[in-house]
């Protein structure tokens, strides 16, 4: 059974500290818990990366051997072709999730070029929309 890959972009390996009115005080560790409680005996693939270098090779192994990928690319949403370039390439379900909700930011989170490829994007649901993602993805990987 291919995995489904969880990836998180920049700063998010500060998550329970950083900006804690924002992000929650819920840890990237907690986070996936959370994540591989949900996907019960379906293998999950779980990782973080500041490096946009790191986090598109990470895109190109799922290409590879994911059968799903859930991103959070964090500040790399709004800035980056390449990522965008990347995931242009995967087969499979993509959800795009951020913690918070971009769209009551600042203008500076309101472009996703994300969201250009996507198949589905979640925001706002606090650290809770990771399990919520999960449990999307199982569902569209058995439809
Ligand atoms: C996380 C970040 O690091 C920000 O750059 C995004 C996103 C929002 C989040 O809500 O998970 O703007």
């Amino acid at each position: 059974m291919k995995p489904i890959y969880i990836l998180n972009g920049p700063n998010l390996n500060r998550l329970g500290k950083r900006e804690p009115e924002i992000y929650g005080t819920t840890t990237l560790a907690e986070v996936e818990a959370m994540c591989r409680d949900v996907a019960g005996a379906h293998p999950v693939a779980f990782h973080q990366t500041n490096s946009e270098e790191r986090l598109i090779e990470l895109v190109h192994e799922a290409i590879d051997e994911g059968a799903g990928i859930i991103i959070n690319p964090a500040a790399f949403t709004f800035t980056s072709l390449a990522l965008l370039d990347a995931l242009k390439m995967f087969p499979g379900p993509i959800i795009e999730l951020h913690i918070s909700n971009i769209h009551r930011r600042e203008p500076i989170y309101h472009r996703s070029y994300v969201s250009m490829v996507a198949t589905s994007v979640m925001a706002g649901f606090g650290a809770a929309g990771y399990p919520i993602a999960v449990r999307a993805m199982l569902a569209r990987l058995a439809a």
